[in-house]
């Protein structure tokens, strides 16, 4: 069988190998692998008695191997690679459709040390729940071992990690998200510290017994030991549960080095900026799941002159640098991001960006061999096989594809991608922005007044419930520095390393400035104030240019707002009261916020630093004042 058509000449795809080639997986550790790896592998192959072990190179024939096998045991099917040049389809068991936050522990040997956003177990009962699982877990399977790295190979910035899967599509997935394969393997010396990320779908094979496409287990757990920094996810294949160098290491095990090591892991995008003088600025954002952080940070603005070029959009690793100034990376090496809702219209880089090379997991299937979801076109094709793997048309009256459902691709192929994205140093952090998505109250931006009420607002993030499904509709659900399911450790803790990071910051003044932007503001006729999309590029122009020192600002209760005038809104539907309206503020509404604040900060007991505790004091006497 051969896996794909003649690429178009246009595209630079790569051939696929031929399942008559002798096999390019390698059955035993590299001469040069770590002992230490070498002896966890030997001690999790015991425990779950896989058929076979490969050592994960990261080659493109070994690539096309494990692709090649997964067409054969159904997990993918190949696109029409006129369209769709060297790309794949997964449809996922209809139960493993995304992250389990409640199957997600983090198991430090104290509750009080994973605080009360986290669910808890004792370590010690954790270990036993999850050998008794993970024992034969594998019976019928292989054991691929996949060595990574978090940034660039060789960088200060970048730690690695050592993933062991029985999922090819995992391996595969974590190809196009890492740094994967031998190079990273020489990386990690006797003296490197690796993080030993142990996985499984939990389905072994008895001899003889058929595989289903999509194995996984009804039972699902995601579990971190931050004490000994090491991950275990049992059951599921699907994104963050199964690919364990995205949320696990990057966001909550990283959390936690970060914390030792005096730094941050962040759940937060990249960008670089040049304004129309030429000046580049570097900006980092945090947005809670599902607020556009892939389109925000593929951003075309509508405000001439302005450029803005991708680094990451999920995640960034911040670390004061040896000049006193605060450096990103993005840890990751690709986007595992919506397809659902993905278009021309709202982000016609990322449509660029998944030309070809790309696995999509649970989109449609057009009759022609390409994919489709709701918003990728205006108008429906006539007919799909929907990502259950059923016929569809648009009478059918459910989505065609899951609203969760994904691309995963390279970022090297994002027609966006700056120059200095995979730069080992780093970038020069110039502001740092958090984004709720908030019907009522929140600016559409609002510049906080130092680091302490950025870090305020930072953990004040929130958004109102929308479903009744997800508790009282318009409560606020909290989600501190879009970091609620991906922090490692105490929350509370968390506010105090960060101002312990601004602490050091200051010495050497290199502390970035910090914004709130809120794109989804809505009228008292329900209606969006605020256009969105490439006009937030108008915002970013603002606080760009107040870092610049050049935009006006008015001083109000929340910190900073444009002065008016001070945002470029030529071009832009906003009325004028539209405008007025996207930064009324109502002091009765912000002082029952702050009371429903203080509650939130109260689960934390005394852990909340005195200072962040101050911030909703004084927020209170400005709104009393107003
Ligand atoms: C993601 C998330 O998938 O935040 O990035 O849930
Ligand atoms: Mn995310």
């Amino acid at each position: 069988m051969t896996l794909t058509a003649d690429p178009p000449a246009s595209a630079s795809a790569p051939e696929t190998g031929s399942h008559e080639l002798p096999s390019l997986l390698h059955h035993s550790a590299p001469a040069n692998a770590n002992p230490r790896i070498v002896a966890w592998v030997d001690r999790m192959a015991a425990l779950t008695t896989p058929d076979d072990i490969v050592w994960v190179t990261g080659s493109r024939g070994e690539q096309d191997e494990l692709l090649r096998r997964m067409v054969e045991t159904g997990t993918i099917v190949q696109l029409n690679p006129e369209y769709r040049p060297y790309s794949f389809l997964a449809r996922s068991n209809p139960d493993d459709v995304a992250r389990v936050e409640a199957r997600t522990f983090i198991c430090t040997e104290k509750q009080v040390d994973a605080g009360p956003t986290n669910n808890w177990v004792e370590p010690a009962e954790m270990r036993e729940t999850l050998d008794g699982l993970f024992t034969g877990a594998m019976r019928g399977r292989t054991m691929y071992v996949v060595p990574f790295s978090m940034g660039p190979l060789g960088s200060p910035l970048s730690r690695y990690g050592v993933q062991l899967t029985d999922s090819p599509y995992v391996v595969v997935s974590m190809g196009i998200m890492t740094r994967m394969g031998s190079a990273a393997l020489d990386h990690i010396t006797p003296s490197t510290e690796w993080v030993p990320a142990a996985h499984t779908v939990g389905a072994p094979l008895e001899p003889g017994e058929a595989d289903v496409a999509w194995p996984c287990n009804p039972t699902k757990y995601v579990s971190h030991f931050p004490d000994t920094r090491e991950i275990w996810s049992y059951g599921s294949a699907y994104g963050g549960n199964a690919i364990l160098a995205k949320k696990s290491f990057a966001l909550r095990i990283a959390s936690v080095i970060a914390r030792d090591e005096g730094w941050l892991a962040e759940h937060m995008l990249l960008l670089k900026v040049t304004n129309p003088r030429g000046r580049v600025f570097h900006v980092a954002a945090a947005f809670p799941s599902a607020c556009g952080k892939t389109n925000f940070a593929m951003l075309r603005p509508t405000i001439p002159g302005w450029h803005v070029e991708t680094i990451g959009d999920d995640i960034a690793w911040l670390a004061p640098g040896a000049d006193g100034r605060l450096r990103a990376i993005n840890p990751e090496a690709g986007f595992f991001g919506v397809a659902h809702g993905t278009g021309a219209s709202t982000n016609a880089t990322a449509v660029e960006t998944i030309w070809g090379n790309t696995i999509f997991t649970n989109v449609a299937l057009r009759d022609d061999g390409d994919i489709w979801w709701e918003g990728l076109t205006q108008s429906p094709p006539d007919h799909l096989i929907d990502w259950t793997g059923h016929d569809w048309t648009p009478a059918s009256g459910t989505p065609a594809a899951h609203p969760n459902s994904r691309f995963t691709v390279s970022a090297a192929q994002c027609p966006s991608i700056s120059d200095d994205w995979d730069d080992p140093r780093g970038v020069v952090i110039d502001a740092i922005i958090f984004g709720g998505r908030r019907a009522t109250n929140v600016p559409l931006v609002a510049e906080a007044r130092d680091w302490e009420h950025g870090v305020f607002l930072g953990a004040t993030i929130s958004s109102e419930r929308t479903a009744a499904a997800e508790g009282t509709l318009g409560e606020l659900r909290r989600d501190p520095f879009a970091m609620l399911p991906f922090c490692g450790y105490n929350m509370a803790d968390y506010w105090a390393h960060w101002l312990e990071v601004g602490a050091e910051l200051r010495k050497t003044g290199g502390v970035p400035r910090i914004f709130m932007v809120n794109w989804f503001r809505k009228g008292e006729d329900g209606r969006y104030l605020w256009p969105g999309f490439g006009d937030n590029g108008r915002v970013l122009a603002w606080i760009l240019d107040r870092v610049e020192g050049v935009a006006p600002a008015v001083s109000s209760p929340l910190g900073w707002l444009p002065a008016p005038g001070a945002v470029d809104l030529d071009g832009a539907d906003v009325s004028e009261s539209d405008w007025e309206q996207l930064f009324a503020i109502d002091p009765a509404a912000h002082l029952a916020e702050a009371d429903d604040a203080e509650k939130f900060f109260d689960t934390f007991g005394t852990r909340v630093p005195g200072a962040v505790r101050a911030q909703l004091e004084e927020l209170r006497q400005r709104m009393k004042a107003a």
